[in-house]
């Protein structure tokens, strides 16, 4: 049996749009923070038979849907290794109760990592990033720990499609407020095919992550925590007005969210070290330097609409037992 731990990410400059949906080719490239909170372990028993997957999600069988998911990733694998053996994959999603949280990310980067250990097969992180990717684009990332960057890769086949690490001298932490509140009305993959299909200003979001990527990864390497808060806050709102242009329209805001980004910019104005943004939910992370962690966790504790805090740190790349 193999057992793989990875980690959820989130993003400062956004991945919203395909080149290629079966692949999960991203139009261009994105960059996120790896964090400790947000974690999914998973293990990857080989049967010895041929036939149906097991697959259990938090200790319950899954449903249809996911198992589907699940085996036609493990497929890949299968494929990789030359072997037809059924598995019994389980997996388990330490994140918070109101969650809404990006855990496919963690999920198929600890799928990625057993699965290959499971059937003896060695892989670089670069190569388990390409893996991570085709069962979510956003999995590609959190094969590493700290900041990495997405690249959008040129090839069909997205070989070269894949996270690598970044360097900073900056460090953050994140404070995440979740917000009350259903679960998102349009997931991910559909949001962001339908905002590359009919937003009139996807071309300009386009532009626009690739003038941010080089100047966020710029700002890292030289410790301009100013720049990097203009840049994330503007890269998060860009992508929603982006979203919010298609049609019809994506909203993933509730009040409490708008509520939440006032609340970090006049934290920042009176000195502490935060910027915001979203992801295609309600919640917002702030991220912070450490040590504001725990001032912004009491501040939005108090704010009406928001269930649920949690605070992270930088979180480590995947670990691999087999
Ligand atoms: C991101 N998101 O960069 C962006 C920002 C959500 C908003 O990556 O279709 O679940 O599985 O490749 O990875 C969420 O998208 O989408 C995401 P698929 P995924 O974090």
């Amino acid at each position: 049996m193999a057992k793989a731990v990875a980690h959820a990410n989130i993003a400062l400059v956004k991945y919203w749009g395909k080149r290629d949906a079966a692949l999960n080719l991203p139009v261009a490239g994105s960059l996120s923070l790896t964090l400790d909170g947000l974690r999914t372990e998973t293990t990857v028993e080989r049967l010895g038979r041929g036939g149906e997957d097991e697959v259990r999600l938090n200790g319950e069988l899954a449903d249809a849907g996911a198992r589907r998911r699940v085996q036609s990733f493990v497929d890949r694998v299968r494929a990789q290794a030359s072997s037809q053996e059924a598995v019994r994959v389980e997996s388990h999603n330490h994140f918070p109760t109101a969650s809404g949280l990006a855990s496919s990310a963690s999920a198929f980067a600890a799928l990625a990592g057993a699965a290959c250990a499971a059937f003896g097969l060695e892989r670089s992180e670069a190569e388990l990033s390409v893996l991570a990717r085709l069962g979510s684009g956003s999995a590609a990332r959190s094969i590493f720990g700290g900041f990495a960057r997405m690249q959008a890769g040129e090839r069909a086949d997205g070989q070269d499609a894949h996270a690598v690490p970044v360097a900073s001298q900056i460090e953050l932490g994140a404070v995440i407020g979740l917000v009350t509140g259903k679960a998102k009305a349009v997931g991910s993959t559909e949001g962001m095919n339908r905002t590359r299909e009919t937003s009139p200003y996807d071309r300009a979001w386009i532009q626009t992550v690739e003038r941010d990527l080089p100047a966020v990864e710029q700002a890292l390497r030289s410790g301009d925590f100013d720049e990097l808060a203009r840049l994330t806050e503007g890269n998060c709102l860009a992508m929603h007005a982006n979203g919010m242009a298609a049609r019809p329209g994506l909203i993933y805001w509730a009040p409490a969210t708008i509520a939440l980004m006032h609340t970090v910019r006049s934290l920042r104005a009176g000195g502490v070290p935060t910027f915001f943004t979203i992801d295609a939910g309600p919640h917002v992370v702030a991220f912070c330097s450490p040590e504001a962690m725990a001032e912004i966790q009491s501040v939005f504790e108090k704010l009406e609409g928001v269930q649920e805090v949690r605070a992270c740190r930088t979180g480590p790349g995947i670990q691999v037992e087999a």
